[in-house]
């Protein structure tokens, strides 16, 4: 049975890119296979953040996460700190990833670059190794993620394949090479304020943050910043910001973006085109949200979290187990 795996890192608040690019497909792969969606929170003190913050994120993810429909007898949902198997194995994996291939990794550059070099803490700078632990732990074989996560995964890959490689045997491979799933619409949602910058939670702004109320998030897409030719079309290297509500409009009414730009032909008037977006995102985000609240209010994560972290350990400490013996280390038992 195919095993899918994918997390979130409470860094900051969930955008609407959060959503459409990882979070809203979830559901999807609950009926084709084995699921573990977990909240990386590990990986968000790569950067720096504040205790509370970093709880209340991480509550918000696993709220979001039930919100979502996803369901927790169908698929386990996990905090990455309970189960002590991922910072193991990270240990032993960052002997077989190398400083040139981790410095050449575009997330690490962007997020250094805007630090000061004081503050750029060797998390930051090793966090695809962990990543990378995340994933083989679970013998994951598809992951769905945003674009911006493929090249993690493309190093992720040659973990397996070098640790296959040296040792695995001609019958068994050690780690289970993984492939990355990214949605045909949506893969990459843009700033609102900047729509040649990504969305993204620890670089807010023109954000939609889904905690953000329906008239914050309407005022938001309705002061979108887009262009002067008024006439809606795809066609994003000029004209990112049109192109961007298009993606959020085709990814959210599940059409391709041909779909969306037929449907808007003809529309002059970019008032009445981010209404549409707007409804559209409304419909779809005011549910979730009402959902989200139940959750949050009820505090029924909380159970979900303990019981995941257990059955979610059960899985990783065998790989853990494997990849020792391995490489290796003396197992006492
Ligand atoms: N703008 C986006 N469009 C589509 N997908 C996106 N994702 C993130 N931003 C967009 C996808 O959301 C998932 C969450 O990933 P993550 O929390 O591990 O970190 P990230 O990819 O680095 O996301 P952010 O929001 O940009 O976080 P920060 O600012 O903390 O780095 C991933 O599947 C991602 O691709």
């Amino acid at each position: 049975m195919e095993r899918i795996l994918s997390g979130i890192k409470p860094t900051g608040q969930l955008t609407l890119g959060n959503y459409i690019g990882a979070l809203r497909h979830f559901k999807d792969f609950q009926d084709k296979g084995e699921v573990f969606i977990f909240i990386a929170d590990l990986h968000a003190l790569t950067l720096p953040i504040d205790p509370e913050v970093l709880r209340n994120n991480t509550r918000d993810i696993a709220a979001f996460y039930l919100a979502s429909g996803l369901d927790p007898k169908k698929t386990t949902i996990f905090l990455q700190s309970s189960v002590s198997a991922h910072a193991e194995l990270n240990a032993i994996a960052q002997n077989y990833l190398y400083m040139g291939e981790l410095s050449r990794m575009t997330q690490f550059k962007d997020k250094s670059a805007k630090m000061n070099d004081k503050e750029i803490g060797l998390g930051l700078f090793a966090y695809p190794v962990l990543m990378a632990a995340d994933i083989v732990l679970y013998d994951a074989d598809t992951i769905p993620v945003g674009e911006d996560q493929l090249q993690h995964i493309e190093l992720c890959r040659d973990l397996v394949h070098r640790m296959n490689h040296k040792y695995g045997t001609k019958d068994h491979d050690l780690l289970v090479m993984p492939k990355g799933s990214v949605s045909k619409v949506g893969k990459r949602i843009m700033s609102l304020s900047d729509p040649t910058k990504k969305m993204s939670k620890s670089d807010p702004k023109g954000d939609i943050f889904l905690k953000d109320d329906m008239k914050t998030i309407r005022k938001k897409i309705m002061s979108a910043v887009t262009d002067m030719e008024a006439n809606v079309y795809y066609d994003p290297e000029n004209k990112p910001g049109v192109s961007n509500l298009l993606t959020i409009y085709a990814a959210l009414n599940d059409i391709s973006i041909e779909e969306a730009a037929e449907h808007f032909k003809g529309c002059t008037r970019y008032g009445d085109f981010k209404k549409e977006v707007a409804d559209t995102v409304e419909r779809e985000l005011a549910p979730f949200k009402a959902r989200y609240e139940e959750i949050i209010a009820s505090g029924e994560y909380i159970e979900v979290l303990k019981d995941g972290a257990k059955r979610a350990s059960e899985v990783a400490n065998k790989t853990l187990k494997r990849v020792q013996n391995a490489v290796g280390l003396l197992t006492l038992e």
